[in-house]
């Protein structure tokens, strides 16, 4: 049995999508961030990312983390790659030069993207951490990455393999954050429309569904 810990306003976001494209039935233990709760410490707090229990399963003290059968692992993009492999079919990498693509991709949206948009979205929510010029900086670094992303989508509209693939869904996830610079979407048309598409899919949507009636 597949265990996902993690609520779903967080990057647990990813695997339960992936989850869903897969058809697999699993258990969510929705861990909160600490910083959410106003006293994560607290007796009868919710479970949350600093939780004994929880820092038991991940040390690290994030969310995601899954337990499948008593394997443990941790990082969400990780976790998606190593999900779509155990189960094969087409969001699996179909030989070695496809999981070193897929393996790229996801290496490439944490590290040349997520920081960036992850900034642009807590600035247009509010968060008082990130002020308009570090939001505006992020704009600014994320067109080289968009143009990259553009110009890879362009032979086949997806990333790997002519299809759809656990690689969209790891770039996918983090794109969206962006989303809240519609500006960067217009310049790169193939982008807006990859991610549209990904975004259409009934996987994508029950999870958005079971998000958006989460707390916020
Ligand atoms: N690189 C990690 C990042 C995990 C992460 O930072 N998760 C956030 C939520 S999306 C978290 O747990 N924050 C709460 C905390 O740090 O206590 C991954 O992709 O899984």
């Amino acid at each position: 049995m597949l265990t996902i810990y993690g609520v779903y306003r967080s990057r647990a976001s990813r695997n339960i999508w992936l989850a869903h494209e897969l058809g697999l039935p699993f258990k969510q233990v929705p861990v909160i961030q600490h910083y959410r709760l106003p006293d994560a410490k607290a007796a009868g707090a919710p479970l949350n990312t600093r939780s004994p229990e929880f820092m038991k399963v991940n040390p690290n003290g994030h969310i995601p983390s899954i337990d499948d059968d008593g394997l443990v692992l941790h990082e969400s993009l990780a976790i998606n790659l190593y999900l779509a492999k155990k189960h094969g079919g087409p969001l699996a990498p179909a030989n070695v030069a496809e999981d070193g693509e897929m393996g790229m991709w996801a290496l490439w949206a944490a590290t040349e993207v997520e920081t960036h948009a992850l900034n642009i979205l807590y600035h247009r929510s509010g968060n008082p951490a990130v002020s308009r010029e570090m939001a505006d900086a992020a704009v600014e670094a994320l067109k080289a990455p968009f143009a990259v992303l553009d110009a890879a989508l362009a032979k086949t509209g997806f990333l790997v393999g002519g299809r759809f693939t656990v690689a969209d869904i790891n770039v996918a996830e983090i794109m969206r954050y962006a989303q809240a610079e519609p500006a960067l979407f217009e310049a790169a048309p193939r982008v807006k429309a990859w991610l549209a598409a990904c975004q259409a899919r009934p996987a994508f949507k029950k999870m958005m569904d079971a998000r958006n009636k989460e707390p916020a």
